[in-house]
């Protein structure tokens, strides 16, 4: 379903595989060569979500090679299959071949929710490029917000993401204001391998060069 113009919601479209071949890939980003941790932002406040980077590091509010907030090490080369999977992805979207086949994601932001985790409502603007954001959703349900670009409060629309949900974020809805103001603990299936919380890759295209 599309909530707004340029914004597509598929549910359920990872299969049980595929979502489990995810959480594989992420526990072993976790682990390093920059762990997953709570990115520490500017004025002080701890982010609830635990993130680690893939490709490009980002860091409040910035993108580089380097996680010099972290460890200073190179974060994890951007596999080709996340590519793969990020242009599929568009191609069942926006049913669009030619769209699909020019996405060229060269980064993904992993974040994991526990229970108590929640993300406040922004815009995602650190990218030099309009290209749509991938999402993909795995474990517990949440609640997630999806705005306008003006303003961060209402009109909004709140969506239930499930394990396995798609949604793509382009054209005027590519920077609309968005959160997550609530998780569902205990409504994820432990067969992915998540044994609780939610975790949510975005593939993007930073726009930098090399
Ligand atoms: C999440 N992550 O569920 C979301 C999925 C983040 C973040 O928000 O910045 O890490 S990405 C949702 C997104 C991206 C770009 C545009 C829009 C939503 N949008 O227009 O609503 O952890
Ligand atoms: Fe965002």
């Amino acid at each position: 379903s599309s909530p707004a113009p340029g914004a597509v919601h598929v549910p359920g479209w990872l299969d049980p595989d595929r979502q489990r071949e995810l959480v594989a890939a992420c526990r072993e980003w976790a682990r390093g060569p920059v762990p997953m941790r709570h990115t520490r932002l500017p004025r002080g406040g701890v982010m609830s979500v635990q993130t680690v980077c893939v490709g490009w590091h980002w860091r409040p509010y910035a993108y580089s090679r380097d996680a010099s907030d972290v460890n200073g090490a190179r974060v994890a080369e951007f596999p080709g299959w996340l590519g793969e999977l990020g242009r599929a992805a568009v191609a069942e979207a926006y049913q669009d071949p030619a769209a699909a086949a020019a996405y060229a994601p060269d980064t993904a932001l992993v974040n994991f929710y526990d229970g108590a985790a929640t993300m406040g409502m922004h815009q995602d603007k650190d990218e030099r490029s309009g290209d749509p954001v991938v999402s993909l959703s795995i474990g517990d349900t949440c609640v997630f917000r999806f705005g306008n670009t003006e303003t961060r409060t209402r009109p909004y629309t709140d969506v239930e993401l499930e394990s396995g949900d798609l949604f793509v974020f382009g054209g005027p809805s590519r920077y609309a204001f968005h959160g997550v103001p609530r998780v569902r603990p205990g409504t994820g299936d432990p067969a992915t391998g998540l044994a609780s919380g939610r975790l949510n890759l975005t593939l993007r295209v930073t726009g930098l060069p090399g």
